[in-house]
């Protein structure tokens, strides 16, 4: 039986501990929670952001209509509960908002280096050797990796859209200057975003194209607003607010968690029903056949939208389906030969998602290099380590849980164990670990064998999937990734004692 690590803080005296310097790269929503649980066990550290505000993806997002799809309150620290969310589902503002105050109310400001973009990260001396593009340089004991998913836009090559003589920008890069009003705006994607700023924008464009390459599944989910009573209760009542989080929880579990590993699960069928009888809700018979998918629901990420379907059938909105043959200076041409007039262009085109920590450069034990450890794409034992890059830990890393769960939840879970494993190295009972080749490499095989059960694999083109087609995402259930992530095992990981340890051994007293 493999063993469990203990928690080193019953076992191990106080006096022990030695003194850690730690580098959490990003100050979104997971690397304010690692800097607030390092500095909860005195643990230094700098948090890096390329930025110049905390928040992550709700600080680059900020397109019209952003609301976050998964349930605030069950998208909130668990240390840090909200009761003053406004409606069901918040606004990305107000959620931009909760991580500033959370960081702000727990010291967590000070302690990052905003503007400052780590670009090399190189493993020697039993530690990190960090560099950043101002060129400040400082040597870690360990580095947490917070640098999110959906971060990089990704941005299409079409046909001479320099030639464009309205503004174009991608959907995360929005540009605030530009009116919107009584334009004639188009947007190219029909993801999540896309679904959203199609409800905003239609009552306040001219006329709006919505250019769609494939049809998405639209579950339907009406944002039900908190009343003031309801607030009242939240506030004097934490265990009634713990009690909807669990609610929140276990709807959302109960059903998609199941459809998305078991595309033969009822739970998947009713799903799907679901979006079949809210799609039927469209009147016109051929917009209904083009907003029809040819392919399993939730195998793209589900659209949730109450309000996306009403708004596509306004009279000012047009669903083009023909494909854009190329941008020309007055709007977008498509291969029907029709030419779309258009003042705003977004790209709602979606992200990158296999960068993670990249561009920056990363080298680990005796050089070797991250880049060309993932040549055949991103990979972490358990999502969180890498052989051969000790003290190095990702949150919401490589194949972790995605889709319409609370990745603050899933952040919770990771950065709980990395902390155990810190802890080893903090009660000096090792100096270096890191998984195993041979666990990350039985992770790999599991999770590959899981993922021919999933939906994701079903017949549709995602961003769940690799360059090989195989979905980049948890494939277990999510009850394995909570049981698994309770503790580590030991027997998974490579660790190293110091020469300093191994002499303090030596030298200690019989
Ligand atoms: O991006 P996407 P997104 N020509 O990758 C189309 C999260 N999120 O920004 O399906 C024409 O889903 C592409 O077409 P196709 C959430 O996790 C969360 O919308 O590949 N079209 C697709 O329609 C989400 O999944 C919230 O055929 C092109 C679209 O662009 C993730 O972010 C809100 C094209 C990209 O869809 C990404 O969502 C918003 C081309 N050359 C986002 N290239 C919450 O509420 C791409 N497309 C939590």
């Amino acid at each position: 039986m493999t063993e469990i690590a203990k928690p080193r803080d019953d076992v191990v005296k106080k006096s022990a501990r030695k003194p850690l310097q730690a580098a959490i790269i990003g100050a979104g929503m997971a690397g304010i929670l690692a800097a607030i649980k390092l500095r909860q066990r005195d643990i230094d550290c700098v948090v890096f952001e390329k930025g110049d505000s905390v928040g992550g993806t709700w600080r680059e997002n900020t397109y019209p209509g952003l609301t976050c799809d998964v349930s605030a309150h069950w998208y909130t620290y668990s240390f840090a509960r909200n009761p003053e969310w406004d409606s069901l589902m918040a606004s990305g503002q107000a959620i931009r908002t909760y991580f500033e105050r959370v960081a702000n109310e727990f010291g967590i400001v000070p302690l990052i280096r905003f503007n400052d973009e780590v670009v090399k990260l190189h493993y020697t001396d039993g530690g990190w050797d960090l560099l950043t593009a101002s060129g400040h340089q400082q040597h870690f004991d360990i580095v947490i990796v917070a640098t999110g998913v959906l971060h990089h836009p990704n941005i299409p090559h079409f046909e001479r859209i320099e030639t464009f003589r309205g503004s174009v920008f991608h959907s995360a890069r929005w540009d605030h200057q530009v009116e919107l009003d009584g334009k004639r705006i188009g947007v190219i994607g029909t993801g999540s975003t896309a679904a959203q700023l199609t409800s905003a924008l239609v009552p306040r464009a001219s006329r709006y194209h919505l250019f769609q390459r494939t049809a998405q599944w639209v579950l339907p989910r009406e944002n039900t607003p908190y009343t003031e009573k309801d607030k009242a209760r939240f506030r004097s009542d934490p265990g009634a607010l713990e009690q909807l989080v669990s609610e929140l929880r276990s709807k959302t579990m109960k059903g998609y968690a199941t459809a998305v590993i078991d595309a033969n699960s009822p739970e998947l069928a009713e799903i799907e029903r679901i979006c079949r009888e809210s799609l039927e809700g469209v009147r016109d018979p051929d917009l209904r056949r083009k907003l029809t998918p040819s392919y399993r629901a939730a195998c793209k990420r589900l659209v949730i939208s109450d309000s996306f379907y009403g708004a596509i059938q306004h009279p000012n909105a047009a669903l083009v389906t023909s494909p854009i043959q190329r941008i020309e200076p007055e709007g977008v041409r498509t291969a029907d030969g029709v030419l779309h007039e258009l003042d705003v262009l977004v790209l709602a085109t979606g992200f990158k998602v296999d960068r993670f920590i990249r561009p920056a450069q990363v080298t680990g034990r005796g050089g070797i290099d991250l880049d060309d450890v993932w040549a055949d794409g991103p990979k972490a034992y358990l999502s969180i380590s890498v052989p051969g890059f000790p003290n190095f830990f990702f949150l919401n890393g490589p194949n972790s849980p995605v889709g319409n769960f609370s990745l603050v939840e899933v952040a919770q879970h990771q950065i709980e164990y990395i902390l155990k494993l810190v802890d080893g190295i903090r009660f000096g009972e090792y100096a270096e670990v890191n998984a195993t080749e041979a666990s990350m490499q039985r992770f790999e095989q599991e999770r590959c064998e899981a993922a021919r059960k999933t939906v994701w694999v079903t017949g549709c083109d995602s961003w769940y999937l690799d360059k090989n087609g195989v979905p980049a995402s948890w494939t277990f259930s999510y009850d394995r990734f909570v049981d698994e992530t309770r503790a580590p095992q030991m027997s998974d990981f490579e660790v190293k004692t110091s020469c300093s340890q191994a002499d303090a051994l030596i030298a200690a007293p019989q």
